[in-house]
């Protein structure tokens, strides 16, 4: 997102005028830059794990705003909340995905347009935002079915997407990390809309990707990930930002425009539909 697309966040109307216009275009984020060594390794393996990408003061922002938008109002217009019932406590309900913050939180448009800057690197030329969310993963939390981002219909918007991960709690083998498929072997598209097969998954070779805060993870719209469910006690949120070149156009209003249409936040869902969950 360019800086002067950027719409006043969801506290901005409580601050003086003149506070809101600091704040709208105030950087609070070091942005991070990749090594020439990251851009090759990246370009090898369609995977790049860079630890501590954040340092601790950018982390304890990053945290904050998290907590602040899981504690913020769930209302029609404004960031998108999805829940999900607990694995291991039926009945319970969990937060379990927040999307679309940034046309609404400060923080969050600061922490979309620092990772422009990496995104960029690796895309060649300019980014633009395509999409965001964090994904909470509170105890009890379930998993993602092995896939490809690209099969969510991505490419009816732009041909390729690189996606940056932040790790706000640590994740592991426990509460469920990422687990990906570095390489370019799987270059192709398998079908859209269907999660892989046990066929497809037959030659792929995931490797668990634990993080700690701070730590940044970036692949792109092909590379295969997955993650289990927490079935520990800890809470493992992790950031995602996705991006396109700029050049291919700027579709994060389509994009969300039509997700709304089959799967809107839960606040905003008809009790008489089904929605699903495909990818
Ligand atoms: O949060 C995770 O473990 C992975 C999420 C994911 O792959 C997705 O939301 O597309
Ligand atoms: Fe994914």
């Amino acid at each position: 997102m360019l800086e002067d697309e950027r719409t006043p966040c969801i506290d901005l109307p409580l601050l003086p005028l003149e506070l809101q216009c600091i704040s709208q275009f105030m950087n609070r984020l070091a942005t991070p830059v990749l090594l020439d060594s990251q851009i090759e390794e990246f370009n090898r393996d369609a995977l790049l794990h860079v630890p501590g990408g954040f340092g601790t003061e950018n982390m304890a922002l990053i945290e904050g705003w998290t907590t602040e938008l899981a504690e913020l109002p769930e209302i029609t217009g404004r960031q998108w909340v999805f829940h999900e019932e607990s694995q291991t406590d039926q009945g319970t309900d969990l937060v379990s995905r927040i999307e679309k913050m940034s046309p609404f939180h400060s923080g969050f448009a600061d922490l979309a347009h620092a990772l422009m800057g990496p995104a960029g690197q690796l895309l060649g030329e300019e980014a633009v935002l395509f999409k965001e969310k964090i994904n909470f993963k509170m105890p009890g939390g379930d998993g993602f079915k092995p896939h490809q981002d690209s099969q969510a219909g991505w490419e009816d918007y732009a041909p390729y997407f690189i996606t940056i991960m932040v790790c706000i709690d640590e994740a592991n083998l426990e509460n469920g990390c990422l687990q990906v498929v570095p390489g370019k072997q799987n270059r192709v598209l398998y079908r859209e809309w269907e999660p892989l097969t046990d066929d497809d998954l037959a030659e792929m070779d995931f490797q668990p990707t634990p993080t700690l805060p701070g730590d940044l993870v970036l692949f792109d719209s092909y590379t295969p990930h997955y993650s289990e469910p927490n079935l520990s006690t800890s809470i493992r949120r992790l950031y995602f930002a996705t991006y396109n070149k700029a050049s291919a156009g700027n579709y994060f209003d389509r994009y969300h425009d039509d997700k709304y249409k089959n799967y809107p936040p839960d606040i905003d869902r008809d009790p008489n539909r089904k929605y699903v969950f495909r990818v």
